[in-house]
């Protein structure tokens, strides 16, 4: 019997939040005994009810992963997959090494210095303060974070005013609850248990989606659109329902702006052309308007997979006109939900500091850091990475993988794994996990305020972002004192805004609680009579500011660059729309190096529909190669009609160098950019499939 087991137990619990990015942002219970943590359970956070997601339940395999990165490495070998051989450093001389090259590069233009950061956290202190202060004060490129959410974002603020929705915790109420681009079994398992909640309630539950996921097998009916058609979609319905007279004209009159003008649009959109555009029958269309007019109340959960298209921005706008047409949002149980995060009050300029900016910046978008790294003039020398695993989630990642791999380029990646961003790495940072640091987080699935308080000790040599841009403060000499607040200064700081949702709710408050409501009623319908967050204070049909901007004022259906409508010559080449939505065991490339979540996926695949793989001689399971101009891939074929007719499904994100061939589904996808918000187009992209020999 060794002497640790002659201890008395010390044994705790310690209440956390999950870090990942997804909108259940769940309160987790930490068990500690003598230093380790032995579980991670579901907190009392109302919305959570107990139970994490079956990857977080896991959580422990990540902090405690054998390969997990504990000191700060230096390559010694070439870059690139395979390549890496690392040598063990100290943190002072990787601190030393990483400030005198930013300080050369700095001397000559600050711009030539990238940071390239997501959400592999979001955790306020963790996903943006000290990092942007420091990167703001050296005057570096701004990089702007539109991979994810950006389009949806710009869209819904033109009709809604801002990043609001209904409470997802009323939807148990719903009569009719619509499922468009959400997976919530996958990707919203908290909105998902309410959903089933009220289906035994007797709510009916409609997936409009192109693939019958997860989700949309548990549902009454699937629509199986084709990507990048819901504008249309949306607009015939709203064609229907205000030809029949069933919108609600009381609510409309009092607290919408353009009906007017927004009639004469939808007069344009017949159901027959909506599902000739949208490749569905004019029946459905109508049947859908029908029932979505007369269930009260009726709920509906849009995510983001619905604006990942050329077109996303105003889709995403254009379906969010429907809740005010039929006057859904008197009730709680009522309306639509994007995302919450526009109801939070933070302090985003005390975290971040825009106030220290050095100069005019230019700013890089994210979603073209293929094209950034190798033709940005004056050119990138220098990128820091964390939160984020580019060369695997960007899109266009042969670019991605070759801006890279340029020898003249400076690379330090702060991470938890050695990720494929690693591989090109100069320096590697290790990173903690959320059970080793301070954070409080807000969330964009419900209207929770969350403490997360440190459980364990940093694991070997790791640190948390901001210490480490605290050391990199130091070592470039700024003496800004807001570069020694810790963290839970930081934290305080997010919080000290006056705000009317905020009231009653301070870090200090939080650390004690582990998470509060929002300052917002129980049973909460936020746009009952009006009071939308946009300059008339109206759902606005008709959009000023989107005529200011250059877009039609009126919503509108702006197709996918990459379909057959606007690039025939494109769609004759590459017959077939792909898209690459989450997957359930991974969260974007987290938790998809581990053990757990290998096993239930085994291979990448690709959903192929019958006639399609028939038309091509691929059975399933055999290997196949998808392409385009950009690249290919290998996946093995799963020919099911759960991908509509027309689209292929290639869950992700995979690492590229755990995959058969070192690729994955961004081998394909393209650079381009959204209408609104610059948000990424991943599921823009036309390919081909062929048997792999
Ligand atoms: N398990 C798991 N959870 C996750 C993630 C993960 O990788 N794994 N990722 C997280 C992240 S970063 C995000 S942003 C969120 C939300 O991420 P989202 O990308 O919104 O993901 P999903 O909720 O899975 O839903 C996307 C759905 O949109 C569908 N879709 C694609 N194109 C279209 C279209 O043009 N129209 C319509 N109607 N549907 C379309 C897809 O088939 C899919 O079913 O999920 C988060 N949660
Ligand atoms: N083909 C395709 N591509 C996609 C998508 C898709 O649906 N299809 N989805 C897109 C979307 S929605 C998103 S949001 C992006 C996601 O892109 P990313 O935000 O890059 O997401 P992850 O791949 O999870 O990478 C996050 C990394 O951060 C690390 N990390 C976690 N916590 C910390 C921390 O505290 N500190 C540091 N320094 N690192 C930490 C994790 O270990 C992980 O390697 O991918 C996009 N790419
Ligand atoms: S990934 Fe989402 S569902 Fe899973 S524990 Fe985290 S917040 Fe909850
Ligand atoms: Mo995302």
């Amino acid at each position: 019997m060794g002497t640790d087991d002659l201890r008395p137990l010390s044994r705790k619990t310690v209440k956390a939040v999950c870090p990942h990015d997804c909108p259940d942002t769940c309160a987790m219970d930490i068990t500690v005994e003598n230093g380790t943590a032995v579980a991670v359970r579901g907190g009392d956070m109302p919305f959570t009810e107990s139970a994490l997601c079956t990857k977080v339940a896991r959580y422990l395999d990540r902090v405690y992963a054998p390969d997990r990165v504990l000191h700060p490495l230096r390559r010694v070998g070439p870059k690139g997959p395979g390549q890496g051989r690392w040598e063990r450093i100290g943190w002072d001389e990787a601190i030393d090494t990483i400030t005198s090259r930013f300080r050369a590069i700095a001397a000559e233009d600050p711009q030539g210095i990238l940071p390239y950061s997501y959400a592999g956290t979001m955790g306020l202190v963790s996903y943006a303060s000290m990092d942007r202060r420091f990167f703001h004060r050296l005057g570096a490129s701004l990089l702007e974070r539109t991979i994810c959410s950006s389009a949806g974002s710009a869209g819904i603020a033109l009709t809604l005013g801002g990043s609001v929705g209904m409470d997802p915790e009323q939807v148990t109420d719903a009569k009719l609850i619509v499922i468009w681009g959400s997976n919530p079994i996958v990707s919203n398992l908290h909105f998902w248990t309410r959903c089933q909640e009220a289906k035994r309630r007797g709510a009916k539950l409609i997936s409009i989606d192109p693939w019958r996921n997860a989700t949309a097998q548990k549902c009454h009916q699937w629509i199986g659109i084709m990507p990048g058609t819901d504008a249309a979609f949306a607009l015939a319905v709203m064609h229907v329902i205000v030809k029949e007279g069933r919108h609600d004209a009381e609510y409309v009159a009092k607290h919408t702006l353009g009906f007017d003008a927004l009639r004469e649009r939808i007069a344009e959109w017949p159901p027959e052309r909506a599902a000739a555009v949208c490749g569905v029958d004019a029946e459905v269309i109508v049947a859908f308007a029908r029932e979505y007019a007369s269930a009260k109340p009726a709920a509906i959960r849009i995510n983001y997979g619905l604006q990942r298209h050329y077109g996303g921005g105003m889709a995403v706008r254009t379906v969010t006109c429907l809740p005010a047409l039929t006057g859904a949002w008197r009730e709680p149980a009522g309306g639509i939900l994007l995302g919450t995060s526009g109801f939070y009050g933070l302090d985003h300029n005390a975290l971040e500091r825009p106030d220290l900016i050095r100069g005019d910046p230019r700013k890089i978008n994210m979603c073209a850091v293929g094209d950034a790294l190798l033709e940005a003039d004056p050119p990138v020398r220098a990128v820091y990475v964390y939160n984020s695993n580019p060369v695997a989630v960007a899109p266009d990642s042969a670019k991605v993988a070759k801006g890279f791999a340029r020898e003249d380029l400076f690379t330090v990646v702060h991470d938890v794994f050695l990720t494929d961003t690693c591989d090109y790495a100069d320096i590697v940072l290790p990173a903690t996990t959320q059970l080793e640091q301070f954070d409080v987080h807000k969330s964009y699935g419900h209207l929770y305020v969350l403490a997360n308080n440190p459980a364990i000790a940093p694991q070997g040599e790791s640190k948390p972002n901001a210490e480490v841009f605290r050391l990199l403060a130091k070592g470039m000499g700024f003496t800004e004192p807001c570069f020694s607040d810790d963290d839970e200064t930081i934290a305080r700081q997010a919080l000290g805004l006056k705000h009317p949702n905020m009231e009653g709710i301070s870090w200090d408050s939080l650390k004690e609680k582990g998470w509060q409501r929002l300052a917002v009623p129980q049973r909460w319908a936020p746009f009952a009579e009006g009071n939308f967050p946009t300059p008339s204070g109206k759902c606005e049909f008709y959009s000023e500011r989107a005529k200011l901007m250059g877009l039609d004022p009126l919503p509108t259906y702006t197709p996918p660059i990459e379909n057959p409508q606007s690039n025939p010559d494109l769609a004759r080449r590459y017959p077939l729309a792909m898209i690459s939505p989450p997957a359930r065991h991974f969260l974007n490339t987290t938790f998809a190096n581990l053990a757990f979540a290998r096993a239930v996926d085994k291979d990448p695949r690709l959903e192929i529909h019958p006639d399609d793989a028939t038309a091509r001689g691929i059975a399933d399971g055999e290997t196949v190669r998808v392409y385009n101009d950009r690249g290919s891939l290998q996946l093995v074929a799963r020919v099911t009609p759960d991908a509509r007719a027309g689209v292929v499904v290639a869950q992700s994100i995979w690492w590229k160098k755990l995959s058969p061939d070192g690729r994955n589904a961004n081998e394909v996808t393209s650079q381009a950019l959204t209408d609104i918000g610059r948000g990424a187009t991943f599921y823009d992209c036309l390919v081909e499939v062929g048997r792999a020999d």
